[in-house]
């Protein structure tokens, strides 16, 4: 029998139309350069845009765009209420309880960057401390480490066993009276650990700790609800939930929001500016000072709303059947190692041919037209716990399929067919 045929199940059969989805999306009907249908397996880096989301772009450009919040001519009055439905689009996306928590960043990235110096400027100083994880992407590492050196304050983080999954017994053993603040990751990037986030978020409040979430790889397998999880934060961005790139979500309750300091000062986040003083503005606006990315915001609104049609419980449960099968598919395969075997995983496999290098692996595979991620994928202390320097990583979406799978096997046989 060979290893192929020791798969213990074929494609699951499922009631998901992905192709009816797939029409959605034109840039996955291209051929890829080197001739072949593309398989795109990248979408934990970036996700692509349907259509829907592209004639929104479309609309703003080309009828509806002025700056907003500033004039009273028409295009503009129709550009505010443009963005800011979009905010309450996006409330309702995360069942956010007002849609002044609701503050437009760029990226997740900036979303942390802004708690990092809003929340870390005034609450955290000399001697406190911070908790992080050994799952974190190097954006929810960085900005902490720079407010830990700025105020002498100490990162702690919690480990993770051999499966990538989080021992949440460190965890809870971390809190001190010092402790002022939680951020973790809502699902890894590199491994597709999924964290336990409500019990997180329940220990940090149990301490009096406010927590905050990434949700960087969360929002676009699963639904999120804000007021059910009750973190004091949640971040995700826009291009890897079928939006636009440069535009990025930071939600956070409005009693921590009002207490913040703002991140950046400019136009629309004050309410009057003298030489001698500035008063800022109400929340969300405090913290969204300069022209802000305005046609990026309402495609992410209708990004969100195309989410919610289809449903997050279907998404999460088609992805679900697609990591279950391309774990198999993998697993047959002598000589492939995957990283991140926790119980709870989005759809994301990380692995090793071999020992051939995971650059090797991304470049090959893409002579067969499947896209995939290759590196440390901006968690190096990942990389470090499992003594390597990089992983291939498929990163699935909704709109894959099984067939991509089997390509992605069949790719992953060449490459090592090459190296024989
Ligand atoms: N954070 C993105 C990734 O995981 C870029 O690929």
């Amino acid at each position: 029998m060979t290893a192929a045929n020791a798969l213990k199940t074929a494609a699951p059969t499922s009631t998901f139309d992905v192709e009816r989805y797939r029409a959605d999306f034109p840039i996955l009907a291209n051929v890829h350069p080197h001739g072949k249908p593309l398989i795109y397996l990248d979408n934990g880096a970036s996700s692509q845009m349907p259509q829907q989301v592209i004639d929104r772009l479309v609309r703003y450009q080309t009828h509806e765009h002025a700056n907003i919040h500033r004039g009273v001519h028409t295009l503009s009055e129709t550009a505010t209420r443009a963005y800011e439905h979009a905010r309450k689009q996006v409330q309702h996306f995360l069942n956010a309880k007002e849609d002044r928590e609701i503050v437009f960043t760029s990226n997740v990235t900036d979303s942390i960057n802004l708690v990092a110096h809003g929340f870390g400027r005034a609450f955290v100083g000399e001697g406190d401390e911070v908790i992080i994880t050994h799952l974190e992407h190097h954006a929810n590492i960085v900005p902490w480490q720079m407010l830990c050196e700025e105020k002498g304050a100490k990162l702690k983080v919690v480990p993770i066993d051999d499966s990538g999954a989080l021992i949440l017994e460190a965890y809870e053993k971390l809190f001190s009276p010092r402790t002022k603040l939680v951020s973790v990751t809502h699902v890894s990037n590199a491994l597709g650990t999924i964290n336990p986030v409500k019990e997180m978020i329940e220990i940090a409040h149990r301490h009096g700790v406010p927590i905050m979430i990434d949700g960087a790889q969360a929002v676009q397998h699963m639904p999120v609800d804000v007021q059910a999880l009750d973190c004091d934060f949640y971040a995700f961005t826009g291009h890897k939930v079928f939006g636009p790139t440069g535009i990025g979500v930071l939600y956070g309750k409005a009693e921590w929001l009002n207490k913040m300091k703002p991140f950046r000062g400019g136009g629309d986040m004050i309410l009057s500016v003298t030489f001698e003083k500035t008063t800022y503005n109400a929340i969300p606006f405090k913290f969204e000072a300069g022209t802000p990315p305005i046609a990026q915001a309402i495609a992410l609104g209708e990004a969100v709303e195309y989410v919610q049609r289809i449903g997050l419980d279907r998404i999460a449960a088609h992805e679900h059947d697609l990591l279950t099968y391309a774990t198999e598919r993998l697993q047959a395969i002598d000589g492939v190692r995957i990283y991140g075997t926790a119980q709870q995983k989005a759809a994301v496999v990380s692995f090793y041919v071999n020992d051939v290098h995971p650059h090797d692996v991304g470049t090959l595979l893409n002579e067969e037209g499947v896209a995939v991620r290759t590196g440390h994928h901006c968690a190096q202390p990942v990389m470090q716990r499992f003594g390597i320097p990089a992983t291939a990583r498929a990163s699935f979406a909704f709109y894959n399929k099984f067939e991509e799978v089997d390509a992605l096997a069949a790719a992953i046989r060449k490459v090592q067919k090459l190296f024989a």
